[in-house]
């Protein structure tokens, strides 16, 4: 009997640390894989067709996005098929535009933060922060600034890229994002043009030098070309899912952390569980020097 109590505790113990994201290695709060070779959008784009693209595969998809908490900073990690920088961009990756759009916080938007990526949000979980990264700077917004507003610039923000030479990484200081451990996130990547509505590269119907293939003429198909979706979807209906005669945008669905309330819903568990076990312990033991007694 008092082995298997102690098992049953080993047990609750193994469960409650396997269901807590914040005990994972690193601190991380997040993280989360995505396909390899998913960076056609809805299934239908191809890479432009200038020479600058080369691989002409892979540097626009995303295999991992991890968050971590380390002091006062945020640490994000975005990995990669293939970087290349063939602009020499400072922080050494020219091509990827990722957008992170993260509700942590009541209130908020369900549309983009400036025309480009077109698509928009799931109401039930608007977005308040937009962290918008590429090659040459990082930025923050709320959903409430204007979006004509220049500043977001995050001049304390970290870049590199790893030694495995496939992730990026940014670190940002809490305090301009907020608190992470319930958040949600909308990760959107697209191909950075200098000369485009938030610098998304534009998809069209007929692929071209600088100008990917495989969308509509149109300003309804998504400009992105590879998202995080939630584990029971699919990036092709989400990406699909626009329509242009209702003029529509296609929606995206947020991925974040398992609920907290659920690993706080364990601890209770498992403090009931001692807090009953614990007694019946002791009841059982008194019982035994009785009957040993007798
Ligand atoms: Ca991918
Ligand atoms: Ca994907």
């Amino acid at each position: 009997m008092k082995r298997r109590v102690g098992l049953l505790l080993i047990s609750l113990l193994i469960v409650l640390l396997m269901n807590n994201p914040v005990m994972g290695e690193d601190n991380y709060l997040f993280q989360m894989t995505d396909p390899q070779g998913d960076e056609y959008g809805p299934g239908t784009y191809i890479y432009p067709t200038s020479q600058q693209f080369v691989p002409f595969e892979g540097l626009f998809d995303l295999l991992n996005f991890k968050v971590k908490d380390v002091d006062s900073n945020y640490i994000f990690e975005l990995k990669f098929t293939s970087i290349t920088n063939p602009w020499h961009a400072k922080y050494g990756f020219s091509h990827q535009l990722v957008q992170i759009y993260i509700d942590n916080d009541l209130g908020g938007a369900t549309n983009v933060f400036k025309k480009g990526a077109n698509v928009k949000f799931d109401p039930d979980t608007p977005w308040n922060k937009l962290i918008k990264i590429n090659g040459w700077n990082i930025k923050v917004f709320d959903y409430q600034d204007k979006p004509t507003a220049k500043d977001g610039d995050i001049s304390e923000a970290e870049v590199q890229i790893l030694d495995d030479q496939q992730t990026i990484q940014v670190s940002i200081p809490k305090k301009k994002i907020g608190d992470l451990k319930a958040a949600k996130y909308y990760l959107l990547v697209g191909s950075l043009d200098g000369f485009s509505y938030d610098n998304y590269r534009p998809v069209v119907k007929e692929v071209s030098e600088w100008k990917f293939g495989g969308g509509t003429d149109t300003e309804f198909n998504p400009n992105v070309l590879d998202i995080l979706v939630p584990e029971d979807k699919e990036q092709k209906e989400i990406l699909s899912s626009y329509d242009v005669k209702n003029g529509e945008f296609a929606m995206i669905y947020s991925v974040g952390s398992k609920s907290k309330i659920s690993s706080k819903l364990i601890v209770i568990l498992v403090t009931l569980a001692i807090i009953i076990i614990i007694p019946t312990i002791i009841k059982y033991k008194k019982e035994l020097l009785n009957f040993n007694n007798k």
